[in-house]
């Protein structure tokens, strides 16, 4: 690869594009096995129209080492039994930290370090901090698309097993006035 010039970024906030972009994600219903808690919901809808949960659109800054690559996750909203829509949510191997500002819609920042959760409220010009050691998973919380901008360590990568093996302390539950957290329990 190439190494990288100074460059500009154009962002577009209507669109939620990078240009110029770099890959794009699209992650399915079928691609968050494991993560709600009722498995049969689930199911349900992989079988049905298997919808679309979230994209992750990259800049060209390429995912290596002491580079700091950005993106832009936008998730839909929607539940499967009540729990609200969200990332597969990772833990970094060796712990960096990580910075999200919130752009569009409503959303949450969940957190688990092992022992403690923590919740942030994440609203357009919100920035959430991820502390070093802090899994991450975000949630759509809203009834339009939430979308926010990652910025992270380009070395950091992307341990999605840890969550599946430790869970995230807590799931998020659409309620009237926001979100419904509650303790987690394996599915
Ligand atoms: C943010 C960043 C990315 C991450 C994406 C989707 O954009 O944290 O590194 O890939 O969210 O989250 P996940 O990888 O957990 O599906
Ligand atoms: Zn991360």
């Amino acid at each position: 690869t190439p190494p990288i010039s100074p460059m500009a970024i154009a962002f577009d906030a209507e669109n939620l594009t990078l240009s110029p972009a770099g890959p794009t994600l699209t992650r399915r219903m079928s691609d968050l096995e494991g993560l709600f808690l009722d498995t049969d919901a689930w199911a349900a809808a992989v079988h049905g129209d298997d919808p679309v949960v979230y994209t992750v659109t990259s800049s060209p800054v390429p995912e290596i080492d002491r580079e700091l690559p950005q993106s832009i996750t936008t998730i839909m909203p929607g539940h499967t039994s009540g729990e609200l829509w969200m990332t597969k949510g990772h833990q970094h191997p060796d712990h960096q930290g990580e910075i999200y500002l919130a752009l569009k819609g409503r959303g949450g920042l969940l957190m688990f370090d092992g022992e403690r959760t923590e919740w942030l409220d994440m609203l357009p010009g919100t920035i959430g901090y991820i502390p070093p050691g802090w899994a991450h998973r975000s949630v759509n919380t809203g009834d339009e698309p939430y979308a926010f901008l990652a910025v992270y360590p380009g070395g950091a990568g992307h341990d999605y097993g840890w969550v599946l093996e430790h869970g995230m302390g807590s799931r998020a539950y659409r309620a009237t006035d926001g979100v419904d957290l509650r303790p987690y329990s394996a599915p």
